[in-house]
């Protein structure tokens, strides 16, 4: 009981809640939780800290930094971003209604900015946006936004400057209801998505890009994402907001969840839809609930199949192979998808990537259409950032033998991890949350993924325990 105590941080005032809860996890089902009383449990956020605050004559206090920052993708990608508080996504608001709360905004930018508290019902002057409701908070600068908080629900704040939210400008804004919504949660999560288009040799997204290779959940590529951690029985929530260029289809495996929030407010439980796919629109926000009654490790993504991997770059080559691929330039306009030669159907078009990631995209890196050599295989092993090297050496990751028919088949090689080595990455992502996965896991986890981990009591309180460890030791992982 202890570490589940401590797993439901007490730090922001919603200790009261939590043994409470602990009782209303055994046995729980659908529609049966106690009906709606206390208070609330808090967010969690995979891999995301909660903005901290300090009460100033029944104020909330929060101060909120717009600084560059570098965010760790995946072990050994390192992108440099634009965030909040040294992560991006930023830090997660958490706040009640009723509450006044005071954000005092700092620009560490070198740029003007202004923050807009998206769906937030307030004053004009509080709304962020630069040149209309207040002056752009200049480079150095800092703006005291103020206001009252008489809504509940799910909410984000980012700044009102399109190009500034393409490189990581957007945290989480969760406002509490006065009493916990019915039925109850056992655990209430929120990931932000949000996607970069990154070349191979650099840690700076092109955020002029129409196509993104860096998918995220809070910051994180898969397998780097942190599972969700639930215990056979519960009830869980999971709040999803979305700010970038794509809508995602998040799709959940195993459970037929009910979407209970849109942005900005709780859905009447009457018009509930159920599913196991929810399209969270760009601007938009999903809550979805379930019952996770059945123990598994399973899959919550996007299902947008781009979306599923990491480092979608043109430097992969030809999905097929058939044809050279077109041959995109290596000018701004050329790399934009024009052609320089003949048109797109021509027998010597294979497709290779349509829109390039821009600047420097692939004219130098056109290769042969045959499988990869051992050594060459070998050499891009060696090369890819975080590989573990140990389980190579083991011949974990030996690639098996290719089919001797397999080039005459139309459209080979896709998914075809018999030709590189498997992009495990177990030790690499390795924490409390990741014990007991398969060996080899990692590999199958990619892009805007995740895992939501339904597990026994007992293996349940070891992952607890070892978080315990963990926080106690001061060793973080991520
Ligand atoms: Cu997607």
């Amino acid at each position: 009981m202890n570490h589940r105590r401590r797993f439901f941080r007490t730090v922001f005032g919603f200790g009261a809640g939590a043994a409470a809860l602990a009782q209303a996890a055994k046995g729980q089902h659908a529609h049966s939780g106690p009906a709606n009383s206390g208070a609330p449990i808090p967010v969690v956020t995979p891999d995301i800290e909660d903005l901290p605050f300090t009460m100033e004559n029944g104020v909330k206090v929060f101060h909120l930094i717009a600084e560059p920052v570098k965010q760790t993708i995946i072990p050994g990608r390192i992108f440099d971003l634009w965030g909040f508080n040294g992560s991006a996504p930023g830090p997660t608001i958490q706040a009640n209604e009723g509450d006044r709360v005071r954000i005092v905004f700092e620009n560490h930018l070198p740029e003007p900015t202004g923050i807009h508290w998206h769906g937030l019902e307030l004053p004009i002057e509080m709304d962020g946006v630069p040149g209309i409701g207040q002056k752009p908070v200049m480079p150095g600068e800092r703006y005291v936004y103020e206001f009252s908080l008489h809504q509940n629900g799910t909410f984000f704040y980012h700044p009102h400057m399109a190009m500034q939210e393409m490189v990581g400008l957007l945290g989480g804004f969760v406002i509490h209801p006065k009493s916990a919504y019915a039925p109850r949660v056992d655990k209430d999560y929120l990931i932000a998505l949000q996607e970069y288009a990154v070349l191979p040799n650099s840690t700076i997204p092109n955020s002029m890009n129409m196509e993104f290779n860096w998918l995220t959940f809070n910051g994180k590529a898969g397998p780097a994402s942190t599972p969700l951690i639930i215990q056979q029985g519960e009830r869980v929530r999971i709040r999803i907001i979305n700010l970038g260029m794509d809508h995602h289809p998040i799709h959940l495996h195993g459970f037929t969840f009910w979407e209970t929030g849109r942005e900005g407010a709780r859905q009447p439980e009457a018009i509930w839809p159920r599913g196991n796919t929810t399209l969270v629109g760009v601007a938009q926000a999903r809550d979805i609930e379930f019952v996770a009654d059945r123990t598994g490790d399973w899959m919550l993504h996007c299902h947008l199949p781009h979306h599923m991997m990491n480092q979608m770059a043109s430097n992969v080559g030809p999905m097929t192979r058939l044809g050279s691929g077109i041959q995109a330039g290596g000018s701004m306009e050329e790399a934009m998808g024009m052609l320089r030669e003949g048109h797109a159907t021509a027998e010597n078009k294979a497709p290779s990537l349509g829109r390039g990631l821009g600047v420097g995209s692939t004219s130098e890196i056109a290769r042969s259409n045959g499988p990869l050599t051992q050594t060459e295989a070998d050499k891009a092993m060696a090369a890819m950032p975080g590989m573990d090297h140990s389980q190579m050496q083991h011949g974990a990751m030996s690639m098996p033998e290719i089919p001797k028919n397999a080039n005459q088949v139309p459209l080979f090689p896709q998914d075809a991890f018999m030709e590189g080595p498997m992009m495990a990455m177990d030790k690499e992502v390795e924490k409390p949350e990741t014990f007991g996965l398969p060996p080899g896991w990692s590999g199958f986890v990619g892009g805007m993924m995740t895992l939501v981990r339904v597990l026994r009591p007992e293996q349940y309180d070891k992952i607890m325990d070892l978080k315990a460890k963990q926080q106690a030791g001061g060793n973080h992982a991520h």
